[in-house]
């Protein structure tokens, strides 16, 4: 039995800045559009916001490369806006939570400015800054985002500091004490604000293999992928626990912990009674496909697999913690044009998506525009892409011998900017994001897809999700969506999900069939009533509701059920 939290009710709703609502007109997304949308937040039925990093930047790697944890990016608005967001918030019943980006900071940071100005003093040892192998780096670590994960320090023949990510982050040295304070210290004066908590950027990195050696080549580059490495460090719950000592459990903050790479059987330590984070994300459908070739070559998803891992992380988290459920955010592509099929990329595919995610035990955790469905974008020449991740991932596959469109068409599915463009709020110019110029252009199909065209058409995506946030706190419902054990069902059934949501006192069960035709499902136990119904089938409802234990139902394509068994 899981130990209560004030946000396990709850419904969390990430905001991309950049791309979530200008208010000033310059293009880009800010803090006064963020104010002016938290009623249609709260509409929504959101109780947690996460805004992705706001604080000064270069933005080389989007706002994830901070030059200044104290201070907002002018881009985004004034320390002024931040605390009107935080008030203005807090009267809407909605937690703010910050981004947390303590791997590595921004090349154009203080820190690593003096240090490069000194890399035998003081600042020096904020990094990780060794010797290279005559004039080569130390060892083969490839960074994520491409190429080796040393770079020269200017100046100097055989001298690296070390980026996991791009060469303008570099990694913050994690084994030094004072680097640390000065981390707690800044997370201590951002909760003293009154935000709720953070979501900690790629935590699982703070902690290196401090042997800096070799590991066997996995690409034809002669490195190895980050991954590897993290495989054989040791010792970041020590880290993460201090962190959580010192920083977080004196507020009761919450914080929820991205996490790739990590080991199952450590699940507890993170997430369990005493475990350093409240919540980690659920990626266990999102690292489906992937090799360790890039993205050129990955595969895609079938119904059987991407259901298969949602019930296997269930199967090992429910007993221990809670962990949040998305299909996508800021660095995945849109969730609908993943995992449905290309004939259940429509409204009733959409909410059928919507309610494995939001009925699967866990925190629901949207993604700005999944709740009115949008899709990824048709780019036609990467000159249009933004992202690093994907120009890297590019010229990966042209160094393996793509052409040029079937490169752009290959990493296109999986580019981080199909997540990134402005959000639709209505058919208006630009999606109604921006008067000026959108930084990133807006999705084509802003005209069709919007929140104006969707708010009060009761058949729409958007108020489908609104039903299934609105479950979540009705008080009939709560203790079952939230605590029900999840149980998997008719899993005999191929391109097909069933669970039951089992509670105190009601059980509910979930059918989703993950195919354009009819079919047909069982019933495990006698129906007492339709909750849900993404089709608002009046003509099979009778049957349905109706159904006893053992009996089949006739399912439509794409039809979702929630029934009260
Ligand atoms: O992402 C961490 C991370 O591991 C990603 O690089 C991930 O592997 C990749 O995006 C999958 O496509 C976080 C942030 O969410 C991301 O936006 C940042 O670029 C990255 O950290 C560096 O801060």
């Amino acid at each position: 039995m899981l130990q209560k939290k004030w946000w396990h009710e709850k419904t969390a709703y990430q905001i991309y800045p950049k791309s979530f609502m200008d208010a000033n007109g310059d293009g880009v997304g800010d803090l006064r559009g963020i104010i002016g949308k938290l009623d249609y937040l709260k509409g929504l039925g959101i109780g947690i916001v996460w805004i992705s990093p706001i604080y000064q930047s270069p933005f080389v790697d989007q706002g994830y490369d901070i030059s200044d944890y104290y201070a907002i990016d002018p881009a985004f608005g004034t320390m002024e806006d931040m605390d009107e967001l935080l008030a203005e918030a807090k009267k809407r019943g909605i937690s703010i939570v910050m981004d947390l980006v303590v791997n590595h900071c921004s090349d154009k940071h203080e820190w690593f400015q003096k240090a490069m100005e000194n890399p035998f003093g003081k600042y020096g040892k904020y990094f990780y800054i060794r010797e290279g192998k005559d004039g080569n780096p130390p060892c083969n670590w490839r960074s994520y985002f491409g190429g080796s994960a040393w770079e020269k320090v200017p100046g100097y023949d055989n001298l690296f500091y070390l980026h996991m990510f791009a060469k303008e982050q570099p990694d913050l040295n994690w084994e030094n004490e004072e680097v640390r304070q000065e981390i707690y210290k800044m997370i201590r004066w951002w909760l003293e604000k009154g935000i709720a908590g953070f979501r900690l950027d790629a935590i699982i990195n703070i902690k290196k293999d401090l042997r800096f050696a070799d590991f066997p080549a996995d690409r034809e580059d002669g490195m190895c992928s980050a991954g590897v490495m993290l495989e054989h460090a040791q010792g970041v719950h020590e880290f993460l626990q201090e962190m959580k000592r010192e920083a977080f459990a004196p507020y009761d903050a919450f914080t929820i912990g991205e996490l790739f790479d990590f080991r199952i059987e450590e699940l507890e330590q993170y997430i369990g009674a005493g475990g350093c984070f409240e919540s980690i994300f659920d990626f266990a459908p999102h690292v489906l496909g992937g090799t360790n070739h890039g993205w050129f070559n990955r595969r895609e998803v079938t119904p059987d697999e991407f259901c298969d891992a949602i019930y296997r992380s269930k199967r090992v988290s429910q007993d221990i913690g809670m962990m949040a459920n998305i299909i996508e955010n800021h660095d995945e592509p849109r969730g609908v044009s993943r995992y449905l099929p290309k004939d259940g990329l429509h409204d009733t595919g959409k909410k059928m998506l919507a309610g494995i995610s939001l009925m699967s035990f866990g925190l629901p955790f949207l993604y700005q525009g999944q709740e009115i469905g949008m899709t990824n974008k048709q780019f036609h020449d990467i000159a249009e892409v933004d992202d690093i991740s994907t120009h890297d991932e590019y010229r990966v596959a042209l160094s393996r011998g793509v052409g040029k469109e079937e490169a752009l068409a290959r990493v296109s599915g999986m580019s981080r900017d199909n997540a990134r463009t402005p959000m639709q709020w209505s058919s208006e110019v630009h999606a109604g994001f921006t008067e000026g110029k959108p930084w990133l252009p807006e999705n084509e199909n802003y005209r069709e897809i919007n929140v104006a065209q969707q708010e009060g058409r009761e058949d729409s995506v958007l108020s489908f999700y609104k039903k299934l946030i609105a479950l979540r706190t009705d008080p009939a419902y709560t203790e079952c969506v939230v605590y029900g054990k999840q149980v998997p069902v008719l899993t005999e059934l191929s391109d097909f999900m069933g669970f039951l949501r089992e509670g105190r006192e009601k059980t509910l069960l979930v059918l989703a069939n993950y195919r354009s035709m009819e079919r047909e499902a069982v019933i495990p136990q006698k129906v007492k009533k339709i909750v849900m119904d993404n089709c608002e089938a009046k003509d099979t409802a009778a049957h349905i509701s109706d159904a006893k234990e053992g009996s089949s139902i006739l399912m439509k394509g794409y039809q979702f059920l929630v029934l009260e068994v």
